[in-house]
């Protein structure tokens, strides 16, 4: 999971990668991108570590990425530092920023996600209509995955046409599949926050959801980036006594991280043990051969068949004995469906 945070110049990307990060970096401003790796905090992993006390525990992680800002008509003239572009291809989701602390109005805030938005439906714009005009270049070959993918770029610019992110088209499985080679920038996840002062954070929220329901598509969360970066680098004590103080009920850094794998698509299966317990982020809706390629290709190539029981259910009984008594203890087959929080094992032959 690989994350960049964007936004235009000045607009806190780097102040909210720190908070993000729990990172400090002096030196300011920096030609190169600032790479973190995050954990994501899963309760029920802290659970299980008690009682199976392994020698680790493994968090399903985040790398995020800060990046240089975003111009206006930086990404469709194609001045956009090559770098930046190429690291915003790369990405699974955004995170962009938006400035509305020093005087900013929300008619600015929205005029901000109204213009990055727009330059990501640009530059898709722009490598369809290159890609179809060189396939009707090319000669017809009474091909028809060539037909189908011209059919499905017609559809994708019929909708970028009328100023909508692809992210908002409904696509099948296989044909979001068949896009994910143009990298387009509008199909991304994109996760919007709205970054306020101290003094306006109250408003910063109000002005979240306002925004929220004008840009379909896009989760807003609002906060102040400038005292969550003070926040992230504080011992646990003096941080409680800072968020009552600022009435900030989750860090931003929870908030955004349960919001990304929502956003993603993703869910967590858990698995246990001696030597390690570990939570495993996959796409929602995969089934339990397809899971197991996340720990290994083996696993889901000799597949045969994945120990289940809930987390839940594991809480309920305590053991995983005692879910065998309770007949909560299941074995299920390839086409399973696996769901958030399933505690497994998978059984693979040789
Ligand atoms: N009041 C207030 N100021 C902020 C906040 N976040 C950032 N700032 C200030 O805005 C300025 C720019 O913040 P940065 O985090 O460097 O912004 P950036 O988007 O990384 O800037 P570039 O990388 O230069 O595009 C700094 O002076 C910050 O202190 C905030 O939440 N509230
Ligand atoms: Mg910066």
């Amino acid at each position: 999971m690989y994350i960049s945070v964007i936004g235009h110049s000045g607009s806190g990307k780097t102040t909210l990668f720190q908070a993000l990060s729990g990172t400090k970096n002096e030196g300011g401003y920096s030609e190169k991108a600032n790479l973190a790796m995050i954990d994501v905090p899963d309760e029920r992993l802290d659970v299980l570590t008690k009682i199976f006390k392994p020698k680790k525990t493994v968090y399903a992680r985040i790398e995020l990425a800060d990046t240089m800002a975003i111009e206006e008509g930086n990404v469709q003239k194609g001045t956009i530092n090559a770098k930046t572009l190429q690291q915003m291809r790369t990405s699974d989701a955004f995170i962009l920023t938006i400035a509305y602390f020093d005087g900013k109005s929300p008619a600015d805030a929205a005029a901000d996600i109204h213009a990055i938005r727009g330059e990501f439906i640009l530059s898709d714009m722009a490598q369809i209509e290159t890609r179809l005009e060189r396939m009707k270049k090319q000669p017809k070959k009474g091909d028809t995955a060539q037909a189908q993918e011209e059919l499905l770029l017609e559809r994708c610019l019929a909708h970028v046409n009328e100023e909508k992110p692809l992210s908002t088209l409904a696509l099948e499985e296989q044909e979001t599949r068949a896009l994910r080679g143009f990298q387009f920038l509008s199909l991304k996840p994109m996760m919007i926050v709205v970054n306020a002062s101290e003094d306006n954070m109250a408003e910063g929220k109000a002005q979240a959801e306002v925004l929220e329901k004008n840009f379909p598509g896009y989760p807003v969360i609002s906060a102040c980036a400038k005292l969550e970066s003070e926040l992230a680098l504080m011992a646990d004590d003096e941080r409680a006594a800072f968020m009552e103080e600022y009435a900030i009920k989750e860090s931003i850094r929870g908030r955004i991280i349960s919001l990304a794998l929502h956003t993603m698509g993703l869910i967590c299966f858990l698995t246990v043990g001696d030597d390690e317990c570990r939570a495993w982020p996959i796409k929602k809706g995969i089934n339990a051969q397809e899971a197991a390629a996340a720990i290994h290709t083996d696993l889901s190539n000799k597949f045969i068949r994945a120990e289940t029981v809930s987390y839940a259910d594991f809480m309920k009984y305590g053991s995983m004995t005692e879910c065998k008594k309770a007949g909560v203890w299941r074995l299920e087959g390839k086409t399973y469906i696996v769901e958030d929080g399933d505690i497994l094992n998978i059984r693979a032959g040789n």
